[in-house]
């Protein structure tokens, strides 16, 4: 899961282009101290025609002012205005295909939870970034384990945030499972149904039929919104709906979707295999449509791509 690397050139910080040495923050950062911050991220094709798109651009960064405004967080700056802060930010480093982390948070000045009157700082970083899950992930499939850390309640942390400090309780999970020698966790809900991957969204196929958890405790994924798209345009039905674990056990086919992680395949669940173990034709066909439409060859999923 190592970056390839993470230094380029610029770095979009409050509105300037900051050389990469300079992209720094003071230790006092409140950010940095609770965990309250926002954040996206977003991938960025070289398309069949040469010309480099960002999927979903503008998307993403809905979803990141959405996700600050359920932490009470005020973005200085609009939409438009981010959504181009990327775009430059690839161009001036001239990264033909890369990963853009967006990220706002609370500097320095005043510490303390009822802190109110830090400023929101918003930067915009790039870099390349190869699969997530390693190399063989997509063409093998990958080995999950159900996670002894269960998802968080949503009235407890709001999932629809993608917030920071959510990302601990990801964190553990993936390093547990991980140290098992396993490939990323499977993550339950409170009331034990499946939710998610540590950073994916999470669908299984049986006799036919997609079903992926509905929008209660996990992410609403930018790559999970495009997968039920494609499904239902291909004539495959999906439905959204609460399932346990031993529903993937006995499932035909099961796979992931993340912005980082794209569509990978899952080849075992707690060491049962799923299916015959290898990639199975709906999810391959899901993985080829998807890769098509971000490098610009579906025609009808045009309207995804933001070109740079
Ligand atoms: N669930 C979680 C918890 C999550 O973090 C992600 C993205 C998703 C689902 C999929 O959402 P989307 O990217 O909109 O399809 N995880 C990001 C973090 C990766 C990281 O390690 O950092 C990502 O894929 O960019």
């Amino acid at each position: 899961m190592a970056a390839d690397s993470l230094r380029t050139d610029r770095i979009w910080i409050d509105g300037a282009m900051v050389p990469y040495d300079e992209a720094n923050v003071h230790i006092l950062t409140h950010s940095l101290h609770y965990g309250l911050a926002v954040f996206e991220g977003m991938r960025c094709y070289k398309g069949d025609d040469g010309r480099s798109a960002i999927f979903r651009a503008k998307e993403h960064i809905r979803r990141l002012f959405d996700s600050a405004h359920i932490v009470e967080m005020c973005i200085p700056y609009s939409q438009e205005e981010v959504v181009k802060a990327c775009a430059d930010v690839v161009r001036i480093n001239r990264l033909a295909e890369c990963y853009i982390r967006p990220l706002a948070f609370y500097g320095e000045g005043e510490m303390g939870l009822s802190a109110r009157n830090n400023k929101v700082r918003v930067a915009v970083a790039a870099w390349p970034w190869g699969a997530y899950l390693g190399e063989e992930s997509i063409q093998k499939g990958v080995r999950l384990k159900t996670s002894s850390f269960v998802r968080f309640h949503h009235n407890s942390l709001m999932p629809m945030a993608k917030a920071s400090g959510h990302y601990v309780n990801s964190i553990l999970a993936g390093y547990e499972a991980r140290r098992n020698g396993y490939d990323e966790a499977l993550l339950l809900d409170v009331n034990g149904y499946v939710a998610e991957g540590s950073g994916e969204n999470f669908f299984v196929v049986r006799d036919g039929m997609v079903r992926t958890p509905p929008l209660t405790s996990i992410l609403p994924g930018i790559t999970r919104d495009a997968v039920i798209k494609i499904l239902r345009d291909a004539a495959i039905p999906v439905i959204e709906e609460h399932f346990p674990r031993d529903v993937i056990y006995i499932a035909d086919e099961a796979f992931m979707t993340g912005t980082a992680a794209e569509v990978t395949p899952v080849r075992e669940l707690d060491d049962r295999s799923i299916g015959d173990g290898k990639p199975g034709p709906i999810t391959r066909k899901v993985v080829e449509i998807f890769r098509a439409t971000l490098h610009g060859r579906e025609p009808r999923y045009a309207s995804w791509l933001y070109h740079v």
